[in-house]
């Protein structure tokens, strides 16, 4: 299966944070990286005033279950990066997001794919329509050119 994961972070050495989740999710048992966008920096979004982020989508091929794939994230979140579950979309040294995991809609607690907030986030369209422009959304069947086409807000994100 092909899922796609959105890295993030705004605390300590950004880059490399992304680095380091990149090979950690490399390691993942039965799951190979098999493509990864550049690193942006971006504007951090939501209520909360914070550092701006570094993001990055890669794309993981895998025959793990989205549940143990979603497991797996929050256990480098934790284990790797310290992470402790605080401020609701607060600063974290990096935030694991699985996006789509092949074209299954998942709507189960704590694990809803496609994610319900990828459309309208520039952080992570840009990024993801690097590696996979034709890719189609499964529940609103556009491409992934097609959403990050129609977005109108102006977060900034740059390429680093
Ligand atoms: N993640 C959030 C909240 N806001 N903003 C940017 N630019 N990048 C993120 O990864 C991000 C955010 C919560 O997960
Ligand atoms: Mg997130
Ligand atoms: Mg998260």
């Amino acid at each position: 299966m092909d899922a796609y994961i959105a890295l993030g972070s705004n605390i300590g050495d950004r880059e490399l944070n992304l680095l380091r989740a990149v090979a950690e999710l490399g390691r993942l048992p039965d799951s190979k990286v098999t493509a990864l966008s550049s690193f942006y920096e971006t504007s951090p979004v939501g209520p909360i005033a914070q550092e701006s982020f570094y993001n990055a989508v890669l794309r993981l091929s895998t025959t793990l279950d989205a549940r143990t794939l979603l497991n797996r994230l929050q256990y480098i979140e934790s284990s790797i990066f310290k992470r402790i579950r605080t401020i609701h979309l607060g600063p974290r040294r990096m935030d694991l997001d699985l996006l789509l995991y092949g074209d299954r809609v998942l709507s189960e607690e704590h694990l809803e794919v496609p994610h319900p907030r990828m459309s309208e986030r520039r952080f992570v369209l840009q990024p993801l329509s690097e590696i996979a422009p034709d890719l189609l959304h499964p529940t609103s069947g556009k491409t992934i050119r097609q959403l990050l086409a129609a977005l109108t807000s102006d977060e900034k994100v740059s390429k680093i």
